[in-house]
């Protein structure tokens, strides 16, 4: 199962943090840990505090949460014309550098292996919120982060790479972020990968060639996106696989590799994230990797 690991702020930001502590966060990260950091956070300027003015005309309506996007180039899930826009992408640009500082002196990343993605704000209640916009009532359950899941993502396959997110509660009135952290990443994919399809021949040029792919899917993004809607389909792996609920509270930041890390978001409202990617042969230990982990179940080279 995996574990939430504490390291305070005053810790994590004291002159005694080493070269050593650098290395043992590493290993927990890896070994599919999340590590909690009570007491950092990012600093809020005065005219951001009206993204927390409980307006619901806040998100598009559509999107769960906001977005700004390097590979797309742009902002989403906010209104062109929103009074908001202004304060919500200042936010997340200050975000997304806070964090790349924060990963640098948490991990040691010399050589600049993890990249920023996306970053989010997301203010909207998650509790109760089954459904977003647009998608058919059938695919709703994929957008349904309160059920246990792996990360995998239809139209971004991530082949060699991984997912690292930084999580940071800035919620302004006492409510924490409610999670679920689940069990071994390898007795999850136990339950599935025997019982899915196959991919087609040429499915996954045909999907890119379709634009349904930003790039092509490898044989490894179809096993986990396979694994992603079983898991949130089965109803004895949401209520009886290993698992524990952790809150974290406001003024918090948490992160974990979210391919691996078993995750559900409960219950929580004003939390930013932001993605990191790294190759799976810049990891110290690719073998325990998704990917590697997939590999070494199914006897074939998956990406
Ligand atoms: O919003 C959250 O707290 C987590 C949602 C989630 O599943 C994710 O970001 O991968
Ligand atoms: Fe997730």
């Amino acid at each position: 199962m995996s574990e939430i690991v504490q390291i305070p702020a005053s810790r994590f930001l004291s002159d005694s943090w080493s070269v050593q502590d650098q290395a043992d966060a590493v290993e927990k990260l890896e070994g599919s840990n999340v590590i909690f950091i009570p007491g950092l956070s990012v600093a809020m300027k005065d005219d951001e505090q009206i993204l927390f003015s409980q307006d619901r005309n806040l998100t598009d309506g559509v999107q769960k949460n906001i977005t700004l996007d390097p590979y797309l180039g742009k902002t989403s899930g906010i209104s062109k014309d929103s009074p908001y826009k202004a304060a919500a992408e200042s936010l997340m640009a200050r975000y997304k550098s806070e964090t790349e500082g924060w990963l640098a002196r948490l991990l040691g990343d010399p050589g600049r292996k993890y990249a920023a993605q996306r970053t989010t704000f997301r203010p909207v209640e998650i509790r109760n919120r089954k459904s977003i916009g647009k998608v058919g009532d059938e695919k709703q359950f994929r957008f349904d982060d309160t059920l246990l899941h792996a990360d995998a993502f239809k139209r971004r396959p991530m082949v060699k790479r991984r997912i690292l997110r930084v999580f940071n509660n800035i919620n302004p009135f006492g409510e924490p972020r409610l999670w679920k952290v689940g069990g071994d990443f390898t007795d999850y994919a136990k339950r599935y990968v025997g019982k899915m399809r196959q991919p087609w021949p040429g499915e996954f040029t045909v999907l890119n060639a379709l634009r349904l792919t930003h790039w092509k899917r490898s044989h490894y993004d179809h096993i986990m996106l396979n694994l992603h809607d079983m898991g949130k389909l089965d109803r004895d792996f949401q209520e009886n696989s290993p698992q524990q609920q952790f809150a974290f509270p406001p003024n918090a930041v948490w992160l974990c590799f979210t391919d691996s890390v078993l995750h559900a978001a409960l219950a929580g409202r004003y939390a930013l994230e932001q993605t990191f990617e790294i190759t799976i042969d810049d990891m110290r230990h690719p073998e325990k990797s998704p990917q590697r982990l997939l590999e070494k179940l199914t006897g074939k080279a998956l990406c």
